[in-house]
């Protein structure tokens, strides 16, 4: 397979203000290409006709596709139309804009969300559409199942280079912390911090606890995508994670130790636990030469260390204005 070379190429990177977007552009900086970004209101990615501009004027070589409207299980849940319709469009709008102006190549981030409910763990790459999907994230999981395949339909029509990366439960810096909409990482780290400084016995963790799932660094993800963009041209997606997974109460438990919060874990069991495990099979990326760097607890602690320096800011911020 013959290694695509991002020396001296114009790169996009659609969504470089979200989590995993910013993280492609931290790590892109380690490479001799030109990263081309746009701000929302530069740029709407649901208006075709503003994307099908932007590509023609900016005629990027390669592009990573990040953008997305992304959101935990409640969120999910809650705003069905808001996850299917947004993701749908902006997907489609990029990818067909890319074949349109002859992008070399492109990679199409989605979720381990797409897998059947009860796929069989780990979750190898051919489980796709194999069972029913998890009610939660179905939404979201019908518009990644479609990014995949319009990537693969335009490499069977058209012959365009687009490949797709899964990959699973990501954290890190730029993630999202509010509480009704984030995902279970952040939320925890905000419910422990903020416990610990109100002086509270008790920290509330959404279900039973027992869920199963795999979590991510998001700079091993970037890592991940650029080394897919650069030796990968293929039609089936290829799953990114780590490898393997706790359970939400034992990610409870290294959050706190973390943070340094020593009282209650009590469970809130109105609200659902989703799929009961999603651990992804790594082997076909790992056959691929990459493997992740960043243990779990490690990764936890630069988090919280992040979202404490990004609080600071955030108050050194508003006493100034
Ligand atoms: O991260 P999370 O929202 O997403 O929830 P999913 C993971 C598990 O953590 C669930 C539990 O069992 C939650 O009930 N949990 C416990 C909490 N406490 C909390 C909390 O305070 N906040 C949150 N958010 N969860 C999402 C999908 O599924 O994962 C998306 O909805 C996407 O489509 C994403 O695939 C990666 O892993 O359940």
């Amino acid at each position: 397979m013959a290694a695509y070379d991002l020396k001296g190429k114009k790169v996009y990177v659609a969504g470089h203000r979200g989590m995993v977007g910013s993280a492609i552009v931290r790590r892109l900086a380690a490479e001799a290409c030109t990263v081309l970004t746009a701000t929302r209101a530069e740029l709407d990615l649901t208006r075709q006709e503003q994307v099908e501009a932007w590509m023609e004027r900016n005629r990027p070589d390669a592009v990573f596709l990040a953008a997305a409207k992304v959101g935990g299980i409640f969120a999910n849940d809650t705003y069905p139309a808001d996850f299917l319709y947004e993701n749908m469009v902006l997907e489609a709008n990029i990818i067909h804009a890319a074949h349109k102006v002859d992008v070399e190549k492109l990679l199409f981030l989605g979720s381990s969300c797409i897998y059947p409910k009860f796929a069989d763990q780990p979750i190898v790459e051919e489980s796709l559409l194999t069972g029913e999907l998890e009610p939660t994230n179905e939404w979201y999981a019908i518009a990644k199942i479609a990014g995949i395949k319009l990537c693969q339909a335009y490499r069977k029509q058209h012959g365009n280079d687009f490949i797709s990366a899964m990959p699973t439960n990501l954290y890190g810096p730029g993630d999202n912390f509010d509480l009704k909409s984030s995902h279970v990482m952040p939320a925890l780290i905000r419910k422990a911090h903020d416990a610990k400084m109100s002086g509270a016995e008790s920290v509330t963790v959404w279900g039973t606890g027992t869920p199963r799932r795999e979590f991510l660094h998001v700079d091993d993800c970037a890592e991940a995508c650029v080394h897919l963009m650069k030796v990968y041209s293929d039609f089936s997606h290829v799953n990114v994670g780590s490898g393997s997974d706790v359970t939400i109460l034992e990610l409870t438990e290294m959050v706190c130790r973390a943070v340094g919060f020593a009282g209650k874990i009590v469970h809130d069991l109105s609200k659902p636990d989703g799929t009961p495990r999603k651990l992804m099979s790594g082997a076909k990326l790992q056959g691929l030469g990459w493997t992740p760097k960043i243990a779990l607890e490690d990764g936890i602690a630069a988090t919280y260390q992040a979202f404490v320096d990004g609080n600071f800011a955030e108050r050194q911020h508003v006493s100034a204005a």
